[in-house]
């Protein structure tokens, strides 16, 4: 049986809408997180590696990171088909959703959030050294968002 561990009013909340939808008996395990507002703990219990949710334990299986437990659960759950088949058409563009849900709206949408500007991915260009290998190029700064 699946096992979300999920903190109130955080990113696991999806996870039970998502369970939920594809009909799978799951045990809800409440932990604390460390919160925004600095209240809140690390809690012992919580097996993800920096203390955050969501975590989906299925049998041995642990999965952090919710663009890899939405594909894990709809691959391995497919009978709702929710997740567009592996090698299927509409794949591609489920995959990149997911990875740019991940790679590039969270931070952007946290950068907001949290009014922490971050080096915006434009043109940092890289240049190649004697070794051939391509480094970043320490003359192109990055952008501050504002
Ligand atoms: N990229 C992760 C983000 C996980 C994350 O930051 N979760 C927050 C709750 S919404 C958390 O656990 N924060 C506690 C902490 O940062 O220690 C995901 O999408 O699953």
């Amino acid at each position: 049986m699946l096992t979300l561990f999920h903190a109130p009013k955080s990113r696991s909340s999806r996870f039970i809408w998502l369970i939920e939808e594809l009909g799978l008996p799951y045990a809800l395990r409440v932990v604390t997180i460390r919160r925004g507002d600095g209240s809140g703990a690390l809690d012992p219990a919580n097996p993800h590696p920096h203390g955050k949710v969501p975590v989906v334990v299925d049998g041995t299986t642990t999965i952090f990171e919710s663009p890899a437990i939405a594909l894990y659960l709809t691959d391995a759950f497919p009978a709702k088909g929710l997740g567009p088949k592996i090698g299927g058409p509409a794949r591609g563009a489920y995959l990149s959703g997911l990875a740019y849900y991940g790679d590039g709206m969270e931070p952007a949408f946290m950068s907001k959030f949290m009014n922490t500007p971050v080096a915006r991915n434009r043109r940092l260009g890289c240049r190649r050294r004697g070794d051939g290998v391509r480094h970043p190029d320490p003359d192109r700064q990055a952008v501050p968002a504002g």
